[in-house]
Order: structure tokens, then sequence, then C-alpha cells
């Protein structure tokens, strides 16, 4: 008779086979929760589970949805972004920017109404630099270096924040930041009762 497989067998693969697994839309966090402070951590080799996660991160980012998604938004305190500009209806321009880095903003100025997933149904008008050069790392581990402006600018510069743990509303004025912070304290407070 044929001996079952036990799993101490040395005949037991190290490592369980590669299955397709299909993506999924993960939950996003938001404010009052601290982890949105956390200082995210460079992704030091794009494994299979970067990869998942930067694959759950497009389906949570359309299903939201949202022009841009920062790991931490997904409780992953990894320095990956997601995003999707695409101007087009019906098109999609999907990209990811891990371990990015800003190399230089101009003294330009560019206000737009920002708003956040994490911070749902608020926007408010926030003032950043017109334009950014920033370097990233694609899903493949090549090195790109990339100039924003326009919304370009104003979005990876909104999720290159979320990896230092910074929010839009960090910008606004201590009232109407202070009045935001404790409209979530209150809806989770009622929330958990
Ligand atoms: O979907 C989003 N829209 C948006 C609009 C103006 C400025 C920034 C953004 S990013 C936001 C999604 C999000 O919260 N990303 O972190
Ligand atoms: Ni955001």
């Amino acid at each position: 008779m044929p001996q079952k497989l036990s799993k101490s067998s040395h005949l037991t693969p190290a490592r369980a086979p590669i299955t397709s697994r299909s993506m999924a839309i993960r939950e996003i966090i938001s404010l009052p929760d601290k982890r949105l402070r956390l200082i995210s951590k460079p992704v030091e080799k794009i494994t299979a589970e970067i990869r998942a996660l930067a694959d759950d991160m497009f389906e949570t980012m359309y299903d939201a949805p949202g022009i841009g998604l920062a790991a931490i938004q997904v409780a992953e305190p990894i320095r990956l972004i997601t995003m999707d500009l695409a101007k087009k209806e019906g098109e999609t321009e999907p990209r990811v920017f891990i371990n990015p880095e800003i190399l230089s903003s101009s003294e330009e100025l560019n206000t737009y109404e920002e708003g956040c997933l994490s911070i749902p149904e608020y926007y408010e008008e926030v003032e950043r630099p017109a334009k950014v050069r920033f370097r990233f790392m694609d899903i493949d581990g090549k090195v790109h270096e990339e100039d924003a402006e326009g919304l370009f600018a104003t979005c990876i510069q909104h999720e290159i924040d979320h990896l230092n743990g910074v929010l839009f509303v960090d910008y606004l004025s201590k009232l109407k930041r202070e009045m935001v912070m404790k409209k979530f304290k209150k809806a989770a407070k009622l929330a958990a009762k």
C-alpha cells in the first residue's frame, strides 16, 4: 500500500503551490482611526503579496470610487500607492507608485478642492505646489523620475502625505480641522453604542 503523504513528510513541498487568487475589496479605514497617522515602511522587495495588495487596492479604489489610494488606507503601513486619473469615460489608466519621493516642488502653488476616502463626505480647498518632480518604483521594480502638474501633482502629494501620516485636513485652519476631527470622533462613538 502506498503510504499517504503526511504533513511532516520530506515529500511535502516546502511551500504551498501557487494558486490563483481573486482580487478583493478591502475595508477603507477612516477618521478617527489612529493608524492613519502611522509612517509607512518602504517596500523592500516586490513579492506576490505586494502585487496582491496592489490588485486589491485597485479593486477597492475603483469600487469606492476614488482616484488614488495609499496602502495605509486599507490598514497596510507600506509605501505603496495606486492611482487612476484616466479622463475618458470607460477607460482606465491604473498606475502603481512604490517608495515615492518628491525630488523638487515648484514655488508656484495651486488650489484644489480635495477629498479623502478616509474622511468621507468632507471636501475643502487645499493649496499645494503646482508642480512636483518625483521618483518612484513601478510594480516591476523599475525606478522612474516623473514630473507631475495639475490634478496629478495634487494627487501624488496627497498620497505621499498618507505614507507620512499626514491628512489634507492638516493644511486647514485649526478651527476647521478640529471641527472635522470632532465630527468623526462623535460619529464613531455613536456607531459603537
Ligand atoms: O478620490 C480622491 N479624490 C481626490 C480629489 C482631490 C484631491 C485628492 C484626492 S485623493 C482621493 C482618494 C484618497 O483619499 N486618496 O488618498
Ligand atoms: Ni486620501
